[in-house]
């Protein structure tokens, strides 16, 4: 299917209704029904998304998650709205992080985990998409913002890397990718995971709970954090006591990319030496930890179990890595690119287009409906599109806008995730975040209408 202008422009229309709806003034629902509060890597995208409509409701979406920043530096993966007009399970109660004194004050009420830190990368485009009228403006709001980004990274850089190796270390599946199967032997190990009585609302929440986690992935979720709240959300209690830490390729790549973008916005924020220093540090940390956890006969790059002390070696979109930190490695680059089109992922014969599924199909794991188990997500082809047009992939990554958009555009409600197969819609409607590079993908025309 080509991508006309006009389907363009239509779509364009569709993914700015869908922010316009799910806008609460000065931060915006991740889903109108099933994610009615502010999330932690949405609230970064959707600020890419704004920043098509209005640099100004851009800024003031990051502005308002940081108001929710812990002492410790941590964004929260989840910060609770109040009056959201849907219910929320687990709620604040489930989280109590009054426990930690690291937490925000209430009223504020947030989780006590974090999500990967999309967040630099939204300044960066904010500025980038900033005209020239309101330079002023948003360069004094990036120069307020930029201190609290800095301790953000400062938090991902040591209390969720002790052993400093450029590698994050995550607490539970919820910090990104819920039921990926990079999770499943980790999760396996947990022998006590029967956690109090709860009632899930998400199953039916969605047409079909078998596009959602399991039971048995819930009572896990659920458990870990009666665990971390056990350990009053200390992060260096956590790291001798707790069940779950991995080094996370994904979490650390974008991490990566992040400080890349601080330090490309640095002069615009009127950045310290220090800070420069540091971004610094933290970036060639990165990407040395990576390095490590390449393996140059298959290609990807591999997830580490810190508490099992193996390797996690299930095939998924978290294997490239390296090309979502946009490595200046060429030999790297080169095996990934072999590898994002063999018939393991992108080349696999089955699939509609060319576009990155979550798991690869050729995984036992796969599973072409279920959440992070096999779906194509727009939000992670958004990040390999910007990752292949920086390092020159350019007809590569414009297919893979091309086939996002006609997708998104075939299916028509800027949903969560798709079919890899077929193309068919799945999880929640009117997602934010599938908006938002929606009209980033919708506006960055490189020239070719194609199909
Ligand atoms: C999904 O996660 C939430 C829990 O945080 C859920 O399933 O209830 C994930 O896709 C996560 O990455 C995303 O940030 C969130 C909101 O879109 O939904």
């Amino acid at each position: 299917m080509s991508v006309t202008s006009e389907i363009r422009a239509t779509l364009r229309d569709r993914a700015a209704a869908v922010l316009r709806d799910n806008d609460e003034g000065n931060w915006t629902k991740a889903s109108p029904i099933l994610y009615p509060h502010q999330w932690s890597w949405d609230s970064a995208f959707i600020a890419i998304g704004w920043a098509h409509l209005d640099v100004g409701r851009a800024m003031t979406e990051l502005e308002q998650l940081f108001t929710a920043q812990w002492a410790t530096g941590m964004v929260p993966h989840l910060v609770f709205r109040a009056d959201p007009g849907h219910p929320y399970f687990p709620g604040p109660e489930w989280w109590d992080i009054s426990v930690s004194p690291a937490a925000p004050a209430p009223p504020l009420q947030t989780t006590g985990i974090c999500q990967p830190p999309v967040h630099a990368l939204a300044v960066q485009r904010i500025w980038q998409l900033t005209p020239q009228a309101r330079r002023p403006e948003i360069r004094a709001r990036i120069h307020a913002l930029y201190p609290r980004l800095v301790r953000w990274h400062h938090y991902l850089a040591t209390n969720r890397d002790p052993e400093a190796s450029g590698l994050v270390t995550t607490f539970h599946p919820w910090e990104g990718t819920d039921n990926s199967p990079r999770w499943d032997r980790a999760l396996e190990r947990i022998k006590v995971a029967k956690p109090g009585p709860y009632t899930r609302l998400d199953s039916s929440e969605v047409p079909d709970p078998s596009q959602r986690p399991t039971n048995w992935d819930y009572d896990r979720f659920l458990w870990l954090v009666e665990q971390l709240r056990k350990y009053r959300y200390d992060d260096a209690l956590i790291y001798r006591e707790y069940p779950f830490l991995i080094k996370d390729v994904f979490f650390s790549a974008i991490f990566v990319a992040a400080n890349a973008a601080l330090l490309d916005v640095a002069d615009v924020a009127g950045a310290s030496a220090d800070d420069r220093e540091q971004l610094t540090r933290w970036l060639d940390r990165g990407r040395a930890g990576l390095a490590s956890r390449f393996d140059a006969q298959s290609g990807q790059c591999i997830d580490y179990d810190v508490r099992a002390g193996e390797d996690i070696r299930v095939r998924t979109f978290a294997d490239f890595a390296p090309l979502f930190a946009r490595t200046a490695d060429a030999g790297q680059r080169a095996a990934q690119m072999r590898l994002l089109d063999s018939e393991d992922f992108c080349g696999h014969p089955r699939l509609r287009s060319r576009l990155l599924p979550s798991t690869s199909p050729a995984e036992p794991a796969f599973e072409p409906q279920n959440y992070w188990r096999g779906p194509v997500w727009p939000v992670i082809n958004w990040l390999l599109w910007q990752s292949l047009s920086l390092l020159g992939y350019s007809a590569r990554a414009d297919e893979i806008r091309r086939d996002s958009l006609s997708q998104i555009a075939a299916a028509g409600d800027l949903n969560e995730y798709f079919e890899p197969f077929t193309g068919k819609p799945l999880g929640s409607p009117q997602q934010s975040w599938t908006a938002a590079v929606t009209l980033d993908w919708a506006a960055s025309d490189h020239g070719s209408e194609a199909s």
